[in-house]
This record gives structure tokens, sequence and C-alpha cells, in this order.
């Protein structure tokens, strides 16, 4: 606490501002003026804000940490046509109010089929059956004791990410037309360890993940990939898994779509051929112009979105302004963003900063001066296997417009003269 004569300093420095702001600007000739645009003493100055004259709330006033109030507005938000219910629906990421690489915990986008299962860990098990030496059951406190316990980040998208702007511009904000990615660090252990425990058969070549959830959710998966890189994880950012993101228990499948990373995961099943369950034949499937469909998709390929200017998040000022966005890429780690304000005919390369992670998200920037004129935004990844990528009428050559998944092409904000945003194409 300050003590009673440091608080009259305080007190008496204030003043002396407030004084001076109304004595006019020029005291101060190397800080910010006191006075506001319009001639008027700023209050945010002058005036003894109630933070600073009143004690604040005790230490675990919140004993679970929220942020603050005045951050209301950073939330998951749906599109209420989008899905009949909100049980089988998808709220989105509010891309454009973060920055880093890390989506925080609480604001990572959620597509469940059945809603939410609240799972009580001290009832869960995860099985392992079918060609196998031996079928194994194992409680969380048997997972946690393995040995080879692993700490990634890596981004998981879902497939139908985009997919509602293959047929032209629909969502206004960067939130609904990419916020069904996000980006944290899972701890867990390789799902290989349970496989090598359990003695995969030779003939064992694919594995069906389940999930407890009353949608009992399968995904079948090469074992080559179950045994490369897969995880069974019980924490995200540190913490144990939210329940909207599979607690206790959920699989990552690095790069590949979201679908296959069953939450809540109860059951691996290992096979000889795959499933063919609804979530890889009838959902999840591209159909192509022809009439065929694309089998089994599930590497996403490198995509990137300006999230600022964007939308939800117009341009204020003219000058100095920070331009700024995020790409990935289930192929690999994102090696360079081109950053394009008319339209594609010229690109600058951003700048990136943080982390550049293989199959985990990365960020760029580029700082630039806004003069007012109209842009037109676009981004374009490229990835260390040296993929890059598409615009959306290259995808659309290839793949038509019946499908609603893998949409990874090049987004186009149109950046008026007053600064707002709007979602557009360009041919
Ligand atoms: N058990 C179960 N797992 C599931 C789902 C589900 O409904 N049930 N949805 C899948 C889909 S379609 C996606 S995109 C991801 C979404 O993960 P998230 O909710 O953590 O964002 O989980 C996948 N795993
Ligand atoms: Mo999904």
């Amino acid at each position: 606490m300050m003590s009673e004569k440091k608080a009259h300093d305080a007190l008496d420095r204030r003043s002396f501002l407030r004084a001076s702001g109304l004595a006019g600007a020029g005291l101060f000739a190397t800080s910010a003026p006191v006075l506001s645009q319009q001639g008027k003493p700023d209050p945010a100055i002058t005036d003894v804000q109630d933070w600073a004259r009143n004690l604040g709330p005790g230490v675990v006033s919140s004993p679970y940490g929220k942020p603050s109030e005045f951050e209301k507005h950073v939330i998951r938000r749906d599109v209420e046509w989008l899905t009949a219910g909100k049980e089988s629906s998808v709220s989105f990421t509010p891309l454009h109010e973060l920055d880093g690489v890390i989506t925080p915990n609480g604001l990572c986008f959620e597509r469940h089929h059945s809603g939410i299962a609240h799972v009580d860990p001290a009832k869960h098990r995860l099985m392992l059956n079918g060609l196998l030496d031996r079928q194994m059951v194992f409680t969380m406190d048997d997972l946690k004791r393995f040995p080879g316990r692993q700490n990634r980040a890596y981004f998981l998208e879902c497939a139908a990410n985009s997919g509602m702007e293959w047929r032209g511009a629909q969502l206004n904000g960067c939130q609904f037309t990419h916020g069904m990615v996000h980006n944290v660090w899972y701890t867990g252990i390789p799902l290989k360890t349970l496989l090598d425990e359990a003695g995969v058969k030779t003939n064992g070549k694919w594995i069906l993940a389940e999930g407890a959830d009353s949608s009992g959710m399968t995904r079948s998966i090469p074992l080559d990939k179950a045994m490369k890189d897969c995880m069974v994880a019980w924490a995200m950012n540190g913490e144990a898994l939210r329940p909207e993101q599979g607690y206790p228990l959920r699989l990552v499948v690095p790069g590949w779509e979201g679908n296959m990373w069953v939450k809540w995961l109860r059951r691996i099943e290992v096979g000889d051929q795959p499933w063919h369950a609804r979530e890889e034949t009838s959902k999840y499937t591209d159909l192509l112009a022809d009439g065929r469909s694309r089998r089994f998709t599930w590497i996403m390929d490198a995509k990137s979105v300006i999230t600022n200017p964007s939308p939800q998040a117009p341009l204020k000022h003219k000058g100095p302004n920070v331009l700024t966005g995020i790409a990935w890429s289930g192929r690999g780690s994102i090696t360079r963003v081109d950053v394009s304000i008319d339209g594609g005919k010229n690109w600058r390369t951003a700048r990136m900063d943080g982390p550049s992670m293989p199959l985990s998200m990365a960020r760029f920037y580029v700082d630039f001066d806004w003069n007012g004129q109209e842009l037109l935004l676009q981004s374009r990844a490229m990835d260390s296997s040296g993929y890059v990528q598409p615009t959306k009428n290259d995808l659309r050559q290839v793949r038509g417009t019946n499908s609603i998944y893998h949409n990874n092409g090049i987004q186009t904000w149109l950046v008026r003269a007053n600064g707002e945003a709007e979602n557009v194409e360009v041919s």
C-alpha cells in the first residue's frame, strides 16, 4: 500500500498536471500535449480516476482469473443460421482480437456433433482393442504415469473452415471466414507408446479413434500416421483440457483435419482396413465437378489470413499502422508470407515474429503507412515443402464449387477510404 506521504505527493502531482493542462500546452515541450484535440483538457490525464483513488479487490477475489471487463467483446461467436441447433454446431475463434501464435484456452473455437460431454475423469477409460497382442484399458492415472511425456504446439483446423466462401465472398469477418482454427500447446504421450505397449499385430494397418460423447464419433487413421506423431493429450496451454476441447483426453493428429482429432477419446481399435465411418464418407469428403469425390483428404494445406485490418477490425488512423495475420500448414512450417495491398498485383514479404514451428501457427506483420487510399489486402503463405497458397480461383479450377471443405484459397479484404473493411473477391 502507498504511504500517506506518497499518496499526498501523488495527488499533488496530479493537481499540478491538471493546472498545467489548463495553462495550456508548451509547458512539457517534449511530452504529449495535455490538451485533447478539441483544445479542451483531457480528463484521462487531468482527472484522478476511481482506480487510482480506491483500493481494488484483494487477492483471490477471482480464484480463477478472468479477462478484464473491458474485453467483454473478445468472445467466441456462432452464426445462428448456419446450423439447426447449438449441439451439432460450431463457434469461431475471434482471430481479429488475438496476437502472437497461441490461442487462449477460453477462446478456442468449438465443433461438437452432440454438444459438450462433461466427463468425470475418475470414470474415464481409454480402451485399446483389435489387432493387438494384448487388449488394454487405461485410466487417466495410468496414462499420466507413462514415460516419454511431450509438449508440442499444433494448429487444429476444421476442414470446413472457410467452407462458406467456396462460391464467393460470404461472411464479414475473419472470425467467421477463418475462425475454425486454434493453436495451443498440448501435453500428453505419443500414441505410439500405447500401441507399442499393446503390441500391434503385423496385419494391423489402421486405427479407429472413438469419442465418449453421445455422437460416438469415429475416424480411421493409417497406422503410419498414428505411429509417427499422434498424441493422446490431457492438457492444453499448461492446464487440463477444457470440456469443450475433449476433457479429460483427446487425440492430437498434427497437420491433419480437425475432425480426426477425436475428443473425449475412449477407444482405439486396430484394424487391417479403414472403417469408412460417416465422418469420412458422407462428411469431410470433397465432391468434385465431375461427380467423383476426393477420398480421405487428411492434410490441411498451407493457408493464411490477415486478421488486422479486417471487417471486424477497421483501420482507425492514417499514417503508421500495423498489419498482422496468421499462417499455418499441415505439411511443415511456414517459411514466408507475402502481403499485397493491390489485390495480388504486387507483393511484399511480411516480417515473421515469434516461433515458426512445424504444423503450428505462425504470425506475420507488415508495418505500413496508410494515406487513406483504398486497399485490396491479401496474404499468401509458403511452407517448408515449397507449397504456395493458391488463389480461390486456382482452387476452383481443380476442385469445382461443390465442396464445402478444404478451402485454403487466398482471402481478400477491401479497405475503404473510411477505414472500414469488407470481404470481397478479385478476379
Ligand atoms: N468426440 C468428438 N470428437 C470430435 C468432434 C465431436 O463432435 N465429437 N468434432 C470434431 C471436429 S469436426 C472438429 S473440427 C474438432 C474440433 O475441435 P475443437 O472443438 O477443440 O475446436 O474436433 C473433432 N473431434
Ligand atoms: Mo470439423
